[in-house]
């Protein structure tokens, strides 16, 4: 895991803008959203599903900075005093504390064309139809039907009690779409995968995008801010649906728990290429931060 959180580190800093290109501010917000923290969850997953298929390692660079990028822009708007108004991301200010609003609202959009940029100007796959594919991916990821989408069910949703199937429809598409996409996206950069594959692979990366968010309902209300590098506790203050308001804190670590159990399932039928996804699925499920 190492080496690949200091590989993407290397990759981010390498493809984001320098500070000395104007504008300068622009390019400095948008290397402070997204270098030097983060725990690189999505292109360690994207890493690993390459391993699946044989993707070359500089290939899988390019596609786990496109969806970090696309991360981190959501970090950065998601801060925003309009959304969730926090002042501490990752052990330190919130862009729009460091520099001011305007500039994080334009750095989390230049980090967002920046990912579609990254997509288009690098081969990735070895069909360009392949590549089409990937960019189509990451759209629908962070669009109105996947990140974008649950992130508006988050705010309709604030003050309200939501049902079981509303809360999963709803971590499904704001955390789980974009993870979904970082797995499919870092296999696409191999040798394609058959279609039974296929579907194994998805059905893993969608058992471990939800137990990701089940995760971070527990962590809010469990673990401190000093631990988490964001303030704790915010879901309960702010009236959010948790998995933890939904079930309790037993019942939502035994969903996680489920689910893990389901990523494993399902990459049995991928052998022992596997190995590595399997990890991080536990990884997602056990973190403590
Ligand atoms: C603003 C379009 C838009 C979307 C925002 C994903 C999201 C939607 C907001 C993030 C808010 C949040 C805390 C969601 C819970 C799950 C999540 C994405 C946590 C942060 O991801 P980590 O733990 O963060 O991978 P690091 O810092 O490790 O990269």
């Amino acid at each position: 895991m190492g080496e690949v959180q200091a590989r993407m580190e290397d990759a981010l800093s390498r493809l984001l803008p320098p500070i000395h290109v104007a504008p300068a501010r622009l390019h400095a917000a948008m290397r402070y959203a997204a270098l030097g923290g983060g725990k690189r969850v999505r292109p360690l997953l994207g890493f690993a599903a390459g391993e699946l298929t044989g993707a070359a390692p500089e290939r899988l660079e390019i596609a786990g900075a496109a969806v970090e990028m696309i991360h981190a822009y959501s970090l950065v708007h998601d801060d925003l005093p309009c959304m969730d108004d926090d002042v501490l991301r990752r052990g330190k200010p919130t862009v729009h504390v460091e520099y001011d609003e305007a500039t994080a609202l334009l750095a989390g959009d230049a980090l967002q064309t920046l990912a579609f940029q990254l997509l288009a100007e690098h081969r990735l796959a070895d069909e360009p139809r392949a590549q089409l594919e990937m960019v189509k991916l990451l759209a629908i990821a962070a669009g109105s039907r996947g990140m974008a989408g649950g992130q508006q069910i988050d705010l309709d949703s604030t003050g309200k009690t939501l049902a079981l199937p509303e809360l999963e429809f709803m971590h499904i598409h704001k955390t789980g779409a974009l993870i979904r996409a970082a797995v499919m996206i870092g296999a696409a950069c191999g040798k394609p995968l058959d279609e039974a594959g296929r579907a194994s692979l998805d059905r893993y990366a969608k058992a471990v995008g939800l137990a990701f968010q089940v995760v971070d309902d527990v962590l809010d209300s469990e673990a401190s801010t000093a631990t988490l590098g964001k303030t704790a506790g915010k879901d309960s203050r702010q009236g959010k649906s948790t998995y933890v308001s939904a079930l309790g804190a037993p019942k939502a670590k035994a969903l996680a728990e489920e689910l893990r159990a389901d990523a494993h399932a399902t990459l049995g039928k991928l052998g022992s290429r596997g190995a590595r996804l399997a990890a991080l699925a536990d990884f997602v499920v056990l973190r403590k931060f």
